[in-house]
């Protein structure tokens, strides 16, 4: 069974039906939100998993009056904002920060640590959208990323203000070929290698979130709402000595690369 909703660009409907996984909430000795077994086999199976209720919706609203604060700052009202939970202790000391690093240790082990987060902040009635692509592309194959992204909205969202799509099993996939779809912009990395028969949206309310893996598709549509869309994205990696460089992934890499591979999953 998958998170959320399968569909098409093409047959969006205007408002979908809320399907998450968790709903029984997972807890650790310290009151931190973890994932269960089936979520992480689900997380392993799919490259993605939305997940309910991570942090409480008061504390979002906390972390959410921060990060504005924060985005007021910059001068802008949208746009991107790198690392505010270096800029804001308390972002780091919250709960919500905390059950992060706890799930990201269960996922890619104890040395899992913070690596970078940033404010996603995107225009009313924007045409734009983030177009699809794994965000291992920025860094090139041959050097995994190892990692875990976390992905929050700061308010409701849905297809209309531009939710997380995702494509279930990309992860199996290996890196994709992407080219810039804007030529100036090194960051709209696209690729057209999209199995739309797999897609699933992720609509979400402040305190869920979604997670995904570095291979793993995605995109989202333009948000065609009156107000800014925003979220905090946060990404985890190993650290310690074979923390960056992890064999397996990339030796997987080097195995894909061979002639006559064929992708099974
Ligand atoms: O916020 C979005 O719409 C897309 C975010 C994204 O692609 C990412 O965090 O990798």
């Amino acid at each position: 069974m998958k998170n959320g909703v399968v569909v098409s660009h093409a047959t969006l409907p205007q408002s979908l039906p809320r399907k998450l996984h968790s709903s029984r909430l997972t807890f650790d000795k310290k009151s931190r939100r973890i994932l269960s077994a089936q979520d992480l086999t689900e997380l392993k199976q799919q490259g993605f998993l939305s997940v309910a209720k991570i942090a409480a919706p008061s504390d979002m609203a906390e972390l959410s009056a921060i990060i504005d604060e924060l985005f007021a700052r910059t001068g802008h009202e949208h746009g991107l904002l790198d690392c505010p939970a270096r800029l804001a202790p308390q972002l780091k000391a919250s709960r919500v920060f905390r059950s992060c690093e706890a799930i990201a240790k269960q996922v890619l082990g104890k040395t899992a640590l913070y690596a970078f987060d940033k404010a996603i902040y995107k225009p009313p009635f924007d045409t734009k959208g983030t177009l699809w692509h794994q965000d291992q592309a920025l860094h090139g194959k041959w050097f995994p990323m190892n990692t875990l992204h976390f992905w929050f909205p700061l308010q409701p969202v849905s297809n209309e203000n531009g939710c997380m799509h995702y494509i279930s099993g990309s992860h199996n996939m290996g890196l994709l070929p992407h080219y810039r779809f804007d030529p100036a912009d090194p960051y709209t990395l696209i690729t057209d290698h999209i199995d739309h028969a797999q897609e699933v949206v992720c609509p979400l309310l402040p305190g869920d979130a979604v997670l995904h893996l570095p291979l793993t598709l995605h995109s989202s549509l333009p948000n065609t709402t009156a107000n800014i869309r925003r979220a905090w994205a946060l990404l985890f990696r190993p650290f310690g000595r074979f923390g960056r460089f992890n064999p397996i992934p990339c030796l997987k890499q080097c195995w894909r690369s061979l002639p006559g591979f064929v992708a099974i999953s």
